[in-house]
């Protein structure tokens, strides 16, 4: 086993019981899609998924839907119906996750995961999709954790996950200590109702260049990246006091710079790399023009070239009118 093998093992079963059984026979859960407001993008722990910087999100209300069973005599799962290949990134991820939180060593799973986002498309469907295995197991295993230490063993999937395990507001605190214990994101107590979200779906393929590859990329060559955590706390704090104080302008120019600017950590990495295309250039454009006109309307990217447009509830209409191939979608409100 390595060192960092034992470390993501340390840190797992430091949340869990002594030791636990399966409680049920199956279990379900559903984990909303967020949205990063200010990114998380870097590490300081690569093995424990921890970051360089806090991170800031919103919970939309589409997601994952995972099922879980025992196994038979190895794990075998099943995305949107289909039979996942031992071979592919997605089942490896998926195997060492459930490492950490095998009963015994001979214990396998079956899982079926329903994601309602286009896979690998930038909607972050490994976040919502960890966080909906994390919140099964519980149920299965009859854990009763409470919401941190959710947040905790999601992270451990992919760092954004410990950001979907909750509806609303979500932050998560990059934390000091080495064995991540304070790295967890919680939930603002912050709504915004009249806040609204849509998404431009302008391209559905797998990307070129996965998010853990394409962050690590910008992090280590870069010659910004030494700029990147003052522009976080920037964003962060004008994101938050923006929620606060209902002050659009102010928070939504802080969400569209913070990832004008991790989109150019890209662009300067070597080799440099881009999500966009040219319909992302030209929508980017556009919502600038239609901002230049009057209309209050900033967007957001992640690792993909499809774009998130937020805006407020009173604008839907012409929003609509004006780009009339944003999809809206809901977001997801803590009660
Ligand atoms: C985020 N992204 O804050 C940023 C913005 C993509 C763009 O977190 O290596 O899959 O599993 O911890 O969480 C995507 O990276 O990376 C991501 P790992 P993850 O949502």
């Amino acid at each position: 086993m390595t060192h960092d093998t034992t470390r993501r093992l340390h840190a797992a079963h430091s949340l869990l019981p002594h030791s636990w059984q399966q409680t049920c026979d199956e279990a379900h859960a559903f984990a909303p899609v967020n949205i990063a407001l200010a990114k998380y993008w870097g590490k300081r722990d690569e093995a424990l998924h921890l970051p360089v910087t806090d991170s800031f999100s919103l919970s939309l209300a589409l997601g994952t839907k995972t099922y879980i069973t025992k196994g038979k005599t190895s794990d075998a799962f099943w995305l949107n119906g289909e039979e996942v290949m031992p071979s592919s990134l997605f089942y490896k991820r998926m195997h060492e996750f459930l490492d950490l939180v095998r009963p015994d060593p001979l214990f396998t799973f079956s899982v079926h995961t329903e994601n309602k986002v286009p896979t690998g498309a930038g909607l972050a469907s490994s976040a919502s999709g960890f966080a909906a295995l994390s919140l099964a197991l519980n149920s299965f295993f009859g854990w009763l954790l409470t919401l941190k230490e959710l947040s905790l063993l999601a992270r451990l999937g992919s760092g954004s996950a410990c950001r979907s395990i909750a509806p609303g507001f979500m932050l998560w605190h990059k934390g000091q200590m080495d064995d991540g214990s304070d790295s967890y994101a919680e939930p603002l107590p912050d709504k915004w109702e009249e806040l609204s979200c849509g998404i431009f779906y302008l391209s559905s393929k797998q990307k070129e260049i996965d998010s853990r590859t394409a962050m690590k990329l910008s992090q280590e060559t870069s010659p910004y990246y030494p700029l990147w955590p003052d522009i976080v706390a920037k964003n962060m704090q004008d994101i938050q006091q923006g929620i606060r104080t209902k002050d659009f302008p102010r928070f939504g120019q802080a969400v569209e710079q913070n990832a004008l600017a991790m989109h150019a950590l890209m662009q300067t990495a070597t080799p440099p790399f881009s999500y966009y295309t040219e319909h992302t250039v030209s929508i980017m454009k556009s919502i600038w023009q239609a901002r230049k006109e009057g209309l209050g309307i900033y967007f957001t990217m992640d690792a993909g070239p499809n774009i998130k447009a937020l805006f407020l509830k009173k604008d839907i209409s012409k929003v609509i009118s004006l780009f009339p191939s944003l999809s809206l979608v809901d977001l997801l409100h803590h009660k």
